[in-house]
């Protein structure tokens, strides 16, 4: 299987000593998204990382990540996580063959991502407090115990995360208008404008898109423009009150013309329904951000008319199926035979 080391080696900065890990990582689907573009008046694709090994687009970069940490001789790696890097770091970490060490806020991780970690046999530590303490004491460990960090403060992670801007432009044979994503620590959408200038420089692409980051409104940091000590949100993949990427992020957002945006959890959780409903693509509710962020502008209209625009589906529902069955229709129960039956379809 040809992963994301095979397929953009040139562009990662690779030795003939760098491990070429590969879980099969990258080469996702862009999916067009008929109903709902139609309906907002857009051309809507949708990158659906939620198809990536463990899940998430963390694998782009974590191949990476986990990759140098060989290279450069570590014999353990470590990360704080709001649940899709600890996931992705334990995969990686067991196919390299080294121990990972995860921190987790206690109580805040879906259960489809906390199961991830164990079952790749990662030693799962829960942090009293939120994302953002749980950070500070990775980096405590890294540098005390010299451990490799593999949150997206080494800088192989975002490096790894462009290929996913270089596959649209490969699949769209340009970038979009728009990029609309959702943004915690800010990391992936400072990777993807960095991925798009990289190809527009190269003339692979003619035009950088305006980077539009959407946050829940309970932990929006870079929409308020100050740290939130106390993030809260249903999406509990960006429950983070302080990115340690706010400063790139905000100007990769100011280059490319872009905005942040905030979106409530009922217009986040709605969103999900949405997109699943609509369009058969089952995303967590962290990746219905941006289209949550799409709806609200359409209502006011500031959405422009006939634009391409690309929202990344950055994690798979099924990690967080809690979240998904809050607003689902009630299961019918009838009994085995075919008048039970009957009734059903005649209601
Ligand atoms: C599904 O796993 O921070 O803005 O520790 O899991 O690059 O942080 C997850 C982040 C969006 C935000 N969507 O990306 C972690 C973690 C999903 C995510 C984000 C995350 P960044």
């Amino acid at each position: 299987m040809r992963g994301v080391l095979h397929r953009y080696g040139t562009n990662l900065r690779l030795t003939e000593r760098t491990p070429l890990l590969s879980l099969g990582e990258g080469s996702t689907p862009l999916v067009a998204c008929r109903n709902l573009g139609g309906e907002l008046g857009i051309e809507l694709f949708a990158k659906y990382e939620g198809l990536n090994p463990t899940g998430s687009f963390k694998d782009r970069g974590m191949v990476l990540a986990v990759a140098k940490a060989l290279e450069a001789g570590s014999r353990a790696v470590v990360c704080a996580s709001t649940g899709n890097t600890s996931a992705s770091a334990a995969a990686y970490a067991a196919t390299a063959g080294i121990p990972c060490h995860v921190l987790l806020p206690a109580g805040k991780v879906a259960l489809g991502k906390l199961a991830q970690a164990l079952i790749y046999g990662a030693k799962v530590i829960a942090v009293r407090g939120n994302f953002d303490t749980a950070l500070d004491l990775a980096r405590d460990a890294s540098r005390r115990l010299g451990l490799a960090i593999v949150n997206s403060v080494n800088p192989y992670r975002l490096r790894g995360q462009r290929s996913a801007a270089w596959e649209i432009c490969d699949d769209l044979g340009d970038a979009p208008d728009w990029l609309a994503i959702p943004v915690g620590n800010a990391g992936n959408i400072t990777a993807y404008w960095a991925g798009f200038v990289q190809y527009a420089r190269s003339g692979k692409a003619s035009r950088i898109p305006r980077m539009m980051g959407f946050q829940a409104e309970g932990a929006s940091p870079m929409v308020r423009g100050e740290d939130v000590p106390q993030p809260e949100t249903v999406a509990t993949a960006i429950r983070i009150g302080r990115p340690v990427n706010a400063r790139k992020a905000r100007w990769a957002v100011r280059r490319s013309g872009g905005a942040f945006a905030a979106v409530s959890d009922p217009e986040i959780l709605e969103a999900q329904r949405i997109l699943a409903s609509r369009e058969g693509l089952f995303a967590e509710p962290a990746s219905a951000a941006p289209l949550a962020g799409l709806l609200a502008l359409a209502r006011r209209n500031e959405l422009p008319r006939g634009i391409r625009v690309v929202m990344v589906l950055t994690g798979n529902g099924l990690k967080d199926p809690d979240a998904a069955l809050g607003k689902t229709p009630a299961i019918t129960e009838i009994d085995g035979n075919w008048s039970s039956l009957e009734e059903v379809f005649r209601s």
